[in-house]
């Protein structure tokens, strides 16, 4: 990976074919340097000014100090807009490009452990269950290992890939009488988005952890399983992370995956922190490419 800086928020990356095909096998990649020192600083003030950033209910699964979803700013979208960030996402997706769909801030205070072993299906339920989708995530504080650490933990999905999980709640959703099944106990006591202890052995048998420095970020796709690593005493107060959510540049949408994975969270008794995915139903049918149709959703 070699860089140049280029424009004011971005650094040009120039991915090799070894790093291209190191993300499509393993599904995760560190990009180095990605991002400037400018807009690591808009990161952290949108992080630190925004009304949306709360301590979580408490049947929330994370054990972590506040958590927002939809934030999203200008600087955001200058970051989706420059032409340098759309030249690595084509490089990291042959040729096909991302869409934004969200933008969510973490942070994680001294001995929080923030999140167990999870994929994301909940953030890209709206998704047909083969596309693709992905999280960038950005740390906002710098992340030693072997120091307070507070970074993130991934496994390859060669080793082990979370798209049971999508295939499993697709053929679920579409099965007649579903919604009454939701109402089940077998549904309210199923945590399907977090590893059990037999798949938590075997994820932190395969775990791969890293340093990331201010500007660094780290991309995955959606079957990579991760979880968040505690936030040890140190001199830093807090740990944050911006992480941008993107679709495929040929996602399609799916209404019923998106209906269907948030009952099975109400099925929980929990809520939902995000309404998102009804927000797209309002503009997308069953089967539309997501990436077309976001003009018109966000000049809604
Ligand atoms: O920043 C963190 O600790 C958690 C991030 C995460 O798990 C996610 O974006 O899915």
């Amino acid at each position: 990976m070699t860089e140049t800086l280029i424009e004011s928020l971005l650094n040009h990356l120039t991915l090799s074919t070894e790093d291209k095909q190191f993300f499509k096998q393993h599904g995760f990649i560190k990009l180095k340097n990605l991002l400037t020192n400018e807009a690591i600083n808009e990161l952290q003030k949108l992080i630190s000014q925004s009304q949306a950033m709360q301590t979580p209910p408490k049947s929330y699964s994370g054990d972590i100090s506040r958590l927002g979803y939809d934030i999203e700013e200008k600087i955001t979208q200058d970051i989706c807009d420059s032409a340098i960030f759309q030249d690595v996402m084509k490089q990291l997706t042959e040729d096909r490009g991302v869409a934004f769909i969200q933008g969510i801030g973490f942070e994680l205070q001294t001995n929080q452990t923030g999140f167990n072993w999870h994929h994301d299906i909940m953030s890209l339920c709206h998704v047909m269950p083969d596309d693709l989708a992905y999280t960038l995530w950005i740390p906002l504080d710098p992340i030693h290992t072997q120091e307070q650490h507070g970074g993130l933990a991934y496994v390859s999905r060669q080793v082990y890939s979370a798209k049971y999980y999508f295939d499993l709640i697709w053929q679920l959703v579409k099965q007649d009488q579903f919604s009454d099944f939701a109402q089940t106990e077998d549904v309210k006591n199923w945590d399907f988005q977090s590893a059990d202890p037999i798949e938590t052995f075997l994820l932190e048998k395969n775990k791969v952890e890293d340093d990331f420095a201010l500007g660094d970020a780290l991309l995955l796709d959606k079957f990579v399983w991760h979880k968040s690593c505690t936030f040890k005493a140190g001199k830093l107060p807090s740990r944050r992370a911006y992480v941008m959510r993107f679709v495929d540049g040929q996602a399609r949408y799916s209404k019923t995956m998106m209906e269907g994975t948030y009952s099975l969270v109400k099925a929980t008794s929990n809520d939902l922190l995000t309404n998102f995915g009804y927000q797209l139903a309002k503009f997308l049918q069953e089967g539309e490419m997501i990436g077309d149709n976001l003009t018109r959703f966000r000049n809604k």
